[in-house]
């Protein structure tokens, strides 16, 4: 039996989920396709159903799962949708643009009373970040105190307005610290370089543990993204930004990824296995809703912070039992 997958929002996220589904997934066929541009569509197709509206193909008998990967402030309506239509989602991150508008997800899906959803925050099912995690969870380094973050991108990308630095960017450390850490965030503080970019916020965990993040959204060089987490006897860090080393016109080394995308292609891929294995066992695996509402919840207080000079106590709310 093969899952008949809908994908919704053809942009660079959406594009990069229907190639992996495609190549790299097994089990699954891709049935129908949306975006807002039906020329993008059209030349996406290759046999699936162009669908125009993306509620219609949450809805069409030809679609058993969902992958939404349109702009951020239709994800929260359209993982409602499959949640009313009963059809496991993929969605991307953030869930909401709003605190509220998550917590109406997870409303809802408590209400149905089963997991449906799985936020994309892929960097759980990155190879380094795993490593990470089991070997802190081992005890090799002893209780972690630390966990130093650097998130950089080459260029805001075109599409970014306002804060999107925390709630677009900022929300993957908030996830992914969560769950190295296995902890709750329990206050956050932002420092701001002159013209806002980059954003240094430090967060501190239920349990005291210090979590900084640099965010820097046009560095220029390449995109970055760098974890090390400090424990009481040693520390585990991320190795090299890429695989292989190369030598070119006098110089040695390793090239920076322009983006997210070849810097995190065996996390978008092992995530998509996992989904489909998820459908398939009723097993879920990744971020929950929950965790996407708590991402999202923190970066709204995070933007909040960043008017003032405070340190900022955050306020999250009572996980429903749904997601024990
Ligand atoms: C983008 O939307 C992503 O999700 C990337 O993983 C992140 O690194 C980038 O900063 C975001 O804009």
């Amino acid at each position: 039996m093969t899952l008949a997958v809908g994908v919704i929002g053809l942009g660079v996220m959406g594009a990069e989920h229907l190639r992996i589904l495609r190549e790299e997934t097994a089990r699954v066929r891709v049935t129908a396709i949306c975006d807002a541009d039906p020329e993008r569509s059209a030349q996406l197709a290759q046999g699936a159903k162009v669908i125009a509206d993306p509620r219609a193909l949450i809805r069409s008998d030809e679609v058993e799962a969902v992958v939404i990967a349109s702009p951020d402030a239709t994800h929260a309506d359209l993982a409602i949708a499959c949640l009313s239509a009963g059809k496991p989602a993929l969605c991307e991150k953030p869930l909401a643009t709003s605190a509220s508008d998550a917590l109406r997800v997870v409303e809802k899906e408590v209400e149905l009373g089963r997991r449906l959803l799985q936020i994309g925050y892929m960097r759980r099912f990155d190879p380094a970040y795993v490593e990470m995690k089991q070997l802190a969870v081992g005890g090799q380094i002893g209780a972690p105190v630390v966990l130093h973050n650097t998130h950089r991108n080459a260029a805001a990308p075109d599409w970014f307005t306002g804060a999107m630095a925390v709630t677009n960017s900022f929300v993957h450390e908030i996830d992914i610290s969560r769950w190295l850490l296995d902890a709750e965030m329990a206050t956050a503080f932002v420092h701001q370089s002159s013209g806002g970019d980059p954003v240094f916020i430090t967060m501190e965990t239920k349990r005291g543990e210090i979590v900084s993040t640099e965010v820097f959204m046009n560095a220029h060089y390449g995109y970055h993204v760098h974890a090390q987490l400090v424990g009481r006897f040693g520390t585990v860090q991320m190795a090299q930004p890429s695989d292989i080393v190369t030598n070119k016109r006098s110089h040695h080394g390793h090239f920076w990824p322009v983006n997210w995308v070849p810097r995190f292609r065996n996390a978008y891929r092992i995530q998509m296995a996992a989904w489909v294995q998820s459908i398939e066992t009723g097993c879920p695996a990744g971020a929950s809703a929950w965790d996407g509402y708590v991402a999202t919840a923190i970066a709204e207080q995070v933007v909040i912070a960043m008017k003032g000079t405070q340190k900022t106590k955050l306020l999250i709310g009572a996980r429903p039992a749904l997601y024990a």
